[in-house]
């Protein structure tokens, strides 16, 4: 046999170990485990799942298995839940089985299983518990935050002034004016809206959300083991949250230099001198590298998610000026023109707030949530989950759940008012998730949504460029995110 024969042979057997061993991984465990297509060597349910739109495809494989079902993305073995019914019973129902965190590949790139949401065990405990007493700390969910998203709302207001009613994309004015309300937070400041550091951060931001909703990034999740190696869109992404890293980093050494242990300025602050505190106890997780991963992830949660649903949310308005018109009618006869609005006007508003949930519920931001985990062999309506396996709470299903909305592909504030104009909660709203590992942001993010939005509308109407009818609200990209595709709209004074 020469040389090349030889090398053909080699790679022939490594190749026949290679799918061996990836068959016998699929095997493993399987016993008792949900059912699901049967996975391919190496590359799993690829053909079923596909990379474009996982939430369409996750819904469809369920048709066939029902809510509770087992699918192999590459290597990955993940058990998908489907509607409201199973999501429930697992999150809530067992929420400590289902309280772990699963991958997200692109974003565990940096976080490597540091930082509040996408680590584990007692490191996530600590830190989570920290975290959210820390934002309550410096006003979260209190009158002192209020005042600060106001007084940010007459910033934004000034600059949507100064577009003078010309047709522009909003994209980047709102995410400078909702970053800024958790960069005070944890930078204890927040930056001018010409800052250009600023906007190179916000860019980072929008820009690694993006690549984990293309058919890329969905690549990505299944075979980050071999692509973080390889060059692709991913490598743009990784950049990118590299720079946010950095700048973090150099944030907390600042903070650092200037500490005064009996007078916290913010978040950051906060953690250093609890890490101070903390330096004798063997098992804190007050280390430098979990402080700086928890801020970049309150700093990217806190501005991307709020104003994505911002901007989808306008886009929305403007295919539907007669919706436009009931929640500036609502703001006529509850707020009127001579104040700002706060918080207590929310629940005089029933139409607006209904309006904000079904922005909310129809635009389904996090589709499959954020994977969770379960924490120990779990028994789940006659299944057995090994210890360790990743779920897919897919919320998008529960938002779009037909024995729960009377026409979830339809935008229609309906959903959340009852026959008396009156607001309706529902059990199927969770765009925050639910259980134990659910978003602690949400104080947070459902005050900057009321007040952003009836303070722009208190001052400005709407007008597309383009014929309402045809605006298309379907998204754009939809994997890790939901995505708007983009437009750009004119503010008229009123
Ligand atoms: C997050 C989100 C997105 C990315 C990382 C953390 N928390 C939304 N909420």
């Amino acid at each position: 046999m020469d040389l090349l024969g030889a090398f053909y042979l080699f790679l022939v057997i490594c190749l026949s170990c290679l799918i061996l061993l990836s068959t016998w991984r699929q095997m493993q465990g399987r016993g008792k485990m949900p059912p699901g297509p049967t996975p391919l060597p190496l590359i799993g349910n690829l053909p079923q799942v596909g990379i474009k739109d996982m939430r369409k495809s996750l819904m469809k494989i369920s048709e066939r298995y029902g809510p509770v079902y087992t699918i192999h993305l590459g290597p990955r073995r993940v058990v998908v839940l489907c509607g409201y019914q199973a999501v429930k019973e697992a999150l809530l129902d067992q929420a400590e089985d289902f309280g772990g965190r699963g991958k997200q590949a692109t974003f565990d790139w940096i976080f490597q299983g540091y930082g509040v949401a996408f680590s584990n065990g007692e490191r996530a405990k600590q830190l989570r518990r920290y975290s959210i007493t820390t934002l309550r700390n410096f006003g979260v969910g209190k009158r002192s935050i209020e005042e600060r998203i106001l007084e940010e709302a007459h910033f934004l207001l000034e600059a949507l002034r100064s577009t003078k009613g010309l047709p522009f994309d909003p994209t980047y004015f709102l995410s400078r004016t909702v970053s800024n309300i958790i960069s005070s937070v944890i930078f204890g400041d927040r930056f001018d809206y010409e800052d250009k550091e600023f906007i190179s951060l916000l860019c980072m931001i929008t820009e690694s959300f993006h690549f984990t909703s293309t058919a890329w990034g969905q690549l990505y999740e299944m075979f980050s083991g071999t692509m973080r190696y390889l060059p692709g869109p991913q490598r743009a992404a990784f950049k990118q949250l590299a720079g946010l890293e950095k700048f973090i980093k150099r944030k907390v050494k600042a903070n650092q230099e200037t500490l005064d242990p009996n007078a916290p300025r913010d978040f950051i602050d906060s953690f250093l001198i609890k890490m101070q505190q903390e330096k004798e106890n063997p098992f804190s997780e007050f280390s430098l590298k979990n402080i700086v991963l928890t801020v970049l992830t309150v700093f990217f949660a806190g501005t991307e998610t709020v104003s994505t649903t911002l901007r989808y949310g306008f886009l929305i308005l403007l295919k539907y000026p007669q919706i436009e018109a009931k929640i500036h009618e609502e703001i006529e006869r509850v707020i009127g023109r001579n104040r700002a609005p706060n918080m207590e006007d929310r629940s005089r508003m029933p139409y607006t707030n209904a309006v904000i949930h079904e922005f909310q519920r129809f635009c389904d931001i996090i589709p499959l949530g954020l994977a969770r985990r379960v924490t120990r062999d779990t028994q789940f309506r006659g299944y057995t989950i090994p210890k360790g396996t990743e779920v897919y709470p897919v919320l998008g299903s529960v938002h779009y759940d037909p024995t729960q909305f009377s026409s979830p592909d339809t935008f229609d504030p309906r959903h959340f008012l009852d026959d008396n104009g009156q607001f309706k909660k529902s059990e199927a709203f969770m765009p925050f998730s639910i259980g134990k590992r659910y978003c602690f942001g949400e104080v947070l993010a459902v005050m900057e949504l009321f007040l952003f939005l009836t303070s722009i509308l208190q001052n400005f109407s709407f007008r597309s460029p383009v014929d309402p009818k045809d605006i298309d609200i379907s998204p754009k990209l939809v994997g890790f995110a939901s995505l708007p595709r983009s437009y750009e709209i004119c503010l008229v004074p009123r």
